[in-house]
């Protein structure tokens, strides 16, 4: 079987020969029923009958390899792809940099391997499950089919990494694969398993904020796990970045188009100042202040989700050739890490300081450091939104001693601009910086659903081409009576 074409015959698509791996297979199979059970009482609710215009991956090649149709997302064709073998591929870096990929798990790095694919794995569907009441209060059915196809392929990647489990981890990954169905984002006894992921996405304004920031770590992650020496999970992660792109397009545009809104609608109505908060939402449409407390949420909730910067965990897995660096195959060094270092901030003596640190153990601040530059991009070309309508307004990434959780400054309060403060000063003015309840209550007051085609709601401006090129008016989500 050429490796590109993608198997229908079996109940699960797939380009791994599955209908000649019998036990891989069984092993699915019988994980399928649970995962459709998950995804009737997990997945987005009230919709499982819609007919939603989704695109489905029906092959590896980079051009043309997902088609379009209406689907109920039940009866989406959640596959297994891997992106094809490289031929003659070495890992990349580490103590076994230059030796071929391996193409089974080394046995003294199987323990660490599971746990790296069971956290991957984790986050996939607790994004769906925070997800999940988001389509009641659609702002269009062009948003609400962009909600339901960020849910079918993280759905999708939970199986990708279900697959890894299964294929080479035997009776433990079958146990793993059996448990990343029982967690719950949010639950207070079965947790999901890093901090972002049990947070609530309550509207929709955080929803393209997380697909922007919290997609954008995912996107990270994977890109290191896309250089790993353990060559299937390598090729499962450079397909899964081929979606993820999607996702982080939705979250971009989502927050750009809202911006836009608010812009016009300021320019409209003649206000000026973006502080003049009571007159902008008396518009209908979300005021900058807060949009950039939502900014300041989301980014340093995704910032946790790095670990902390100065890790043994990251230095081992870069040693043992399992988790790189974001493009190390395009990085000038050793891919060792033997003398180099690299700097980080610290909290020293109450203040935050650069202290150089071994390279090796401060990965996880080198990929943050890269994630960092990657939302600035996006952050500019919000930007230019905001200063093409001509309101004079910036937003800006707080610093990374603002409201963590792990790590370095998980102790300490900071004000966005890094300046350390107690906690008397803190308690007085976080509703300042972060969104407060009744930034909570005024979203949700503009959080009703708009189901006509080509209509979208006050705080959100139409997007400036469809789907798959389709029309304005064009009915994305054919919602059952
Ligand atoms: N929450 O050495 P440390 C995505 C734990 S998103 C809770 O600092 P390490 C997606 C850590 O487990 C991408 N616990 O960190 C996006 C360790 O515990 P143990 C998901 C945390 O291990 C949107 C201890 O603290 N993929 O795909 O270097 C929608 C000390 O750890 C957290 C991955 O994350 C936390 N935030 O790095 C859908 C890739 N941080 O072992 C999907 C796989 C740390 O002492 N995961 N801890 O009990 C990893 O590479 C690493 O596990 C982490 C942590 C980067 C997450
Ligand atoms: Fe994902
Ligand atoms: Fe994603």
């Amino acid at each position: 079987m050429n490796i590109q074409a993608v198997d229908y015959s079996t109940k699960i698509p797939n380009n791994v020969n599955l209908a000649e791996d019998r036990t891989v297979l069984r092993a699915l199979e019988s994980w399928h029923p649970g995962y459709i059970d998950w995804w009737k009482t997990m997945g987005p609710e009230g919709f499982q009958e819609a007919l939603v215009y989704l695109r489905t991956a029906v092959s590896v090649d980079p051009k043309g390899w997902a088609k379009f149709d209406y689907v109920k997302m039940p009866d989406y064709r959640w596959g297994i792809l891997l992106a094809p073998q490289e031929e003659g591929r070495k890992i990349p870096f580490g103590q076994h940099y230059g030796e071929p990929a391996w193409q089974e798990v080394p046995g003294e790095y199987r323990a660490m391997l599971r746990r790296l694919i069971t956290i991957q794995g984790d986050t996939e569907p607790a994004s769906v499950e925070q997800q999940r009441h988001l389509g009641k209060t659609a702002p269009s059915l062009y948003d609400l089919r962009n909600v339901f196809q960020v849910n079918v392929e993280e759905g999708r990647h939970l199986w990708a990494m279900v697959y890894l489990l299964q294929k080479y981890f035997g009776r433990d990954g079958r146990e793993e694969a059996a448990e990343l169905l029982q967690r719950r984002s949010g639950d207070a006894d079965k947790p999901r398993m890093l901090g972002a992921f049990n947070e609530a996405t309550p509207d929709w304004l955080s929803f393209h904020m997380f697909t922007f920031f919290t997609d954008r770590d995912g996107k990270m992650q994977l890109e290191s796990l896309a250089q790993s020496g353990f060559d299937p999970l390598s090729r499962t992660c450079r397909f899964m970045l081929t979606e993820e792109a999607h996702h982080m397009f939705v979250g971009e545009t989502g927050i750009g188009r809202t911006l836009q809104r608010t812009c016009e609608a300021m320019k409209e109505a003649g206000i000026e100042d973006v502080n003049d908060i009571e007159r902008v939402r008396a518009l209908g449409v979300i005021d900058l202040p807060t949009m950039k407390k939502k900014l300041n949420l989301h980014y340093s909730l995704s910032l946790d989700l790095f670990g902390s910067e100065v890790s043994t965990n990251a230095a081992n897995a870069f040693n043992a050739g399992i988790k790189g660096r974001y493009q190390e195959t395009k990085i000038q060094d050793d891919h060792k890490l033997e003398t180099a270092t690299y700097p980080v901030l610290k909290l020293v003596n109450g203040q935050a300081t650069r202290v150089d640190e071994p390279a090796l153990t401060a990965i996880n601040m080198r990929l943050r450091d890269d994630y960092t530059a990657d939302c600035q991009r996006g952050l500019d070309r919000w930007n230019k939104i905001i200063e093409k309508v001509g309101i004079d307004y910036k937003l800006e990434l707080p610093s990374v001693a603002f409201h963590r959780h792990i790590g370095e400054f998980k102790d300490a309060h900071a004000t966005p601009d890094g300046a350390l403060i107690d906690d008397a000063t803190w308690n007085r003015d976080r509703d300042k910086w972060l969104p407060s309840s009744d930034d909570g209550e005024f979203i949700k007051s503009l959080m009703k659903p708009v189901t006509e085609p080509g209509k979208f709601a006050s705080w959100i401006s139409p997007p400036r081409v469809g789907i798959d090129n389709k029309p304005g008016d064009f009915e994305y989500v054919k919602i059952a009576a």
